[in-house]
């Protein structure tokens, strides 16, 4: 069997009568002009060859065609454009077969909803991503996808761009087959058929008709995760539709859409977060480090934050050895990690074989000699610089010399822990967020002393627990809580100034947070800002301008929703405005001799923008932060910061 090549990318080869072409476009077979032209070319091929009476599409690799290439966005449209060539496969007077052998999304998928059968391995995943991206699908797949499965299953998927498996794609009906083992085979089989009576061509189906009620069920609950987003509704609008409109005039309301949102801001700021995210965790002049191997996980400390990691790392596959400090702390860690795998049951994420042999992998104890068998040792112990060195030099004559330790602290100096040990090096500071075992943000602390195949090593952990790392520099409060004590200062600055707490968290909400951030600093405890304050008390710029209200509150007991008292009042879990918070901030006022005004939303937004924007500029320049990517990335994934606004530093406008 002779091979065709019809691009760099798209190649052929012939099957007795069956034209099987491949696109080759490492990494994820996106659709590029090369693909596009290729793919065109081997249409041409088959409509004038007689020898070739049917046509297989697949892909190299894992992947069937990963979609649309994102990286042609915002440049002047390349002929063929994806609906000319999408047309052109469901217009095909000969029988085309997706042989999905891989992910198929976006764009990849609305080129299988084009053929005339689809196939797929069954671990082929796929689904219309693009609103993740701040778009709407652009070649025709609000249009098809309906045809095959309903309006409301076609809402469901497209305007939450849920990515399904291929078993549940069959069902729904967007698969003809699974095929097991011979994709190729079993797709040429199943073409051959296909033109009998004649082509479905999914274009021309009829959208299948259904009650409003479901359509507007899932319309409803897909808009209430979008929070703001433009994306989602216009991808609902435009489902909607295909049960309406001639295909022709909906395919061109879908593609003037589609170009809409693609050259608009939100789009951008999705794209530059999902670049960002890929360039995270690279380090210049580490890949060609190799990591040190790491099987055994010891963790010192099973409280709320170790164990959270202690579950994390079980479900990575790791073994782990807790330790406490006594047969009871040691039981009652086991316990706190169990349950957390019970959760892990309850939400489906685990079955209860999984959790038993997670839990053979599992050791607590109050032996700290344990730990001699870890590869890499975290503490999680309570944030206090004398008790978390002092448990370093101790593990210094426990551990082996090649183990590594990293500390989970989120304000202590680590090079002033590792500077008291027998190993710098080998220390590295792994900043988890809590609940540690779900949020997905690691900021990775390289120390001053960090040797590289060490920071090498807390990557490579890390991205096996499925987090994703953003390495820092060392400073107080690393990247987010440095940031965050930025605007949250500036916020406070604005309340002395003459703003409530309830108005700049509404503020905040309407710009797209999940949470205002004096609900976020109820919720968090005010009194772990109070004690840094006040150990900062004695070496504070007397010039710098200092806000008491939160001092205030501390004062009188207020420290947050865990008391009922904090920023806000709370009662059975609901939060209300305090006027005994509101009679504190007028006193404080008062005492400063500040003349209260009012603020515009906006200009709350603008002034808490700009002290995240500037004090990101500042860790680029003294290099604690590589990127702006990697800021935008801490404050999205760690602080609510909404990522279709893209984070503080896009949005500032350093993209
Ligand atoms: N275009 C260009 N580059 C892409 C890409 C894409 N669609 N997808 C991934 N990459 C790059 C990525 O930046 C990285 O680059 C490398 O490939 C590996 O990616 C008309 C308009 C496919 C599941 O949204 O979900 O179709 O860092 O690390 O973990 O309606 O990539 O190596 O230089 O993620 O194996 C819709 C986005 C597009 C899918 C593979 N499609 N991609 O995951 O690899 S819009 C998507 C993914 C569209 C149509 C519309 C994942 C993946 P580098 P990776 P992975």
């Amino acid at each position: 069997m002779s091979a065709l090549r019809f691009s760099d990318t798209v190649s052929a080869k012939l099957a007795d009568d069956i034209l099987v072409v491949t696109i080759d476009n490492p990494p994820v077979n996106a659709l590029s002009a090369d693909v596009r032209a290729g793919l065109m070319v081997a249409l041409d091929r088959a409509e004038v060859d007689k020898a070739v009476t049917a046509i297989i599409l697949t892909g190299a690799g894992s992947t069937f065609i990963g979609g649309a290439d994102i990286r042609e966005f915002g440049k002047p449209p390349v002929e063929p454009t994806l609906p000319q060539l999408v047309a052109r496969i469901e217009d095909f007077a000969k029988p085309i077969a997706a042989a999905i052998n891989g992910v198929a999304l976006g764009g990849g998928l609305e080129v299988a909803l084009a053929c005339h059968r689809r196939l797929a391995s069954p671990d082929a995943k796929i689904g219309m991503p693009e609103v993740k991206l701040g778009i709407v699908p652009g070649a025709g797949g609000t249009q098809r996808l309906p045809r095959l499965i309903g309006t409301a299953a076609a809402v469901e998927l497209i305007a939450n761009g849920r990515v399904i498996p291929a078993g549940e794609a069959q069902r729904l009906g967007i698969l003809d087959d699974l095929s097991d083992g011979a994709l190729i085979e079993d797709s040429i089989t199943a073409i051959r058929h296909a033109a009998m009576p004649s082509l479905r061509r999914t274009g021309t189906l009829p959208v299948p008709p259904e009650t409003s009620e479901s359509i507007d069920k899932a319309a409803t609950e897909a808009m209430r995760k979008a929070r703001g987003q433009r994306a989602p509704a216009e991808a609902i609008r435009l489902v909607r539709l295909a049960a309406t409109t001639s295909l022709a005039d909906a395919l061109a309301e879908e593609r003037r859409t589609f170009v809409e949102l693609r050259d608009g801001e939100e789009a951008a700021a999705l794209r530059h977060v999902f670049f960002a995210e890929r360039a995270a965790g690279k380090v210049e002049g580490l890949e060609k480090v190799s990591p040190r191997g790491i099987e055994t996980v010891g963790i010192v400390g099973t409280g709320l934050m170790g164990s959270g990691i202690a579950a994390a790392a079980l479900n990575a596959g790791y073994r782990v050895i807790g330790v406490e400090q006594t047969p009871e702390g040691a039981d009652k860690g086991r316990e706190r990690i169990a349950g957390l795998l019970d959760k892990s049951v309850q939400s489906g994420r685990l079955d209860a074989a999984g959790r038993e042999e997670h839990l053979a992998r599992l050791t607590v104890s109050a032996d700290a000699e344990e730990l001699a068998q870890a590869d890499l040792v975290v503490e999680a112990v309570f944030d206090d610089l004398a008790v978390k060195t002092a448990l370093f030099q101790r593990l210094d004559g426990i551990i082996r010399a090649d183990a590594i330790l990293a500390t989970n602290t989120s304000y202590l100096d680590p090079n002033v822990i590792a500077a008291a040990t027998a190993h710098p090096e080998r220390i590295v500071g792994l900043h988890f967020f809590s609940p540690a075992n779900i949020m997905r943000l690691l900021e990775v602390v390289n120390c001053k002393r960090t040797a590289p195949d060490v920071l090498a090593s807390a990557l490579a952990f890390a991205k096996r627990l499925g987090k994703l790392p953003i390495v820092c520099g060392v400073t107080e409060g690393f990247i987010g809580n440095r940031i965050f004590s930025a605007y949250r200062r500036e916020a406070e600055f604005m309340l002395e100034d003459g703003a409530l707490p309830q108005e700049i968290d509404a503020a905040l909400e309407a710009y797209g947070f999940p949470m205002g951030l004096f609900a976020v600093y109820d919720m968090a405890g005010l009194e772990i800002a109070w004690a840094r304050r006040k150990r900062q008390a004695a070496t504070r710029d007397p010039a710098a301008r200092y806000v008491v209200i939160a001092d205030r509150l501390c004062e009188a007991g207020r420290f947050g929703q865990k008391v009922g008292r904090g920023w806000y009042a709370y009662s059975q879990g609901r939060r209300s405005v305090d006027p005994e918070v509101t009679a504190k901030i007028e006193a404080a006022r008062k005492e400063k001799g500040v003349t209260p005004r009012g603020f515009t939303t906006d200009e709350i937004v603008a002034r808490l923008l700009r002290a995240m924007g500037d004090e990101g500029k500042a860790l680029l320049s003294e290099h604690v932060a590589a990127r702006p990517g990697d800021i935008d990335l801490v404050m999205i994934n760690g602080y609510g910061f909404p990522a279709h606004k893209g984070g503080p530093m896009f949005a500032a406008g350093h993209r």
